[in-house]
């Protein structure tokens, strides 16, 4: 996968892709990112790439010939690429959006900084995303987050081949507790069951672990979770209540 990133702080990107699973990616060919510094289409003495907003107020809106202008240089050489402008008012990012970014082949992530762009660069883009509802300097950090979530769901780049299929999220539930050694920490043992050998059992344990973290913590991604008959009877079976909503699985309702 391409990814060309458009901003006014290319250096922001350098050292989080110098690292780890990232890194190893870009290695392998699986990932490339490409930074473009908007700056280089700005024009005049200055290279400016804000100004003051019409109509008055607060900060200052980034300008938008630069940025088309960078936009046209990337497409030319990305015919059809994806364009995403990262703003805090953009559409809430998600594990399903980072599956369906991952299937593409070339995406562009164009970085506004937090007082905005100007609207006429609007119809340049494809999506706006957001990370969270929380205010960030610029997209930068957010462009990062997407990489981040995108590249490891590119084929190949995880060890093993399923590990990113049993995320948390990937089912709409937290992660089970992880355990490795020593077998007893400061008191606390390891759950005699992990060390049993018997997968079954331990993959179930897995699963009522998670069904219970994910009710505990977030109840709220429960509301979309669609459970099998065997999956509701294990969690009946561990005293683990659901609410009927959420009990009814696909299989009920025929
Ligand atoms: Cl994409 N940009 C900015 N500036 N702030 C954010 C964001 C993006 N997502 C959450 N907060």
């Amino acid at each position: 996968m391409q990814v060309d990133v458009l901003t006014i702080f290319p250096n922001l990107l350098v050292s989080p892709l110098q690292e780890g699973i990232i890194q190893r990616a870009i290695v392998s060919g699986a990932l490339e990112v490409f930074a473009h510094n908007i700056r280089d289409h700005a024009l005049g003495k200055h290279a400016m790439t804000d100004d003051r907003p019409f109509g008055g107020g607060e900060g200052m809106v980034m300008k938008p010939e630069p940025i088309v202008a960078a936009l046209r240089q990337v497409l030319t050489q990305r015919p059809g690429a994806h364009v995403i402008l990262l703003t805090p008012q953009g559409r809430q990012y998600s594990q399903k959006m980072a599956e369906d970014l991952a299937k593409k082949e070339h995406i562009v992530l164009l970085c506004g900084r937090y007082e905005g762009v100007d609207a006429r660069v609007e119809e340049h883009i494809d999506a706006e995303i957001s990370i969270g509802d929380y205010v960030l300097t610029g997209g930068e950090l957010a462009a990062l987050v997407i990489i981040d979530s995108v590249t490891r769901l590119l084929p190949g780049v995880l060890g093993c081949s399923d590990s990113a299929e049993c995320d948390t999220f990937s089912r709409g539930l937290l992660k089970y507790p992880q355990y490795t050694r020593p077998r007893q920490f400061e008191g606390q043992e390891v759950p005699e069951l992990l060390l049993s050998g018997d997968h079954k059992l331990i993959s179930q344990w897995r699963f009522v672990e998670s069904v219970k973290r994910t009710k505990a913590r977030r109840p709220d991604l429960l509301q979309g979770a669609n459970f099998s008959s065997q999956e509701r009877k294990l969690l009946v079976g561990h005293g683990v209540e659901l609410v009927e909503s959420v009990v009814a699985g696909k299989d009920d309702l025929h």
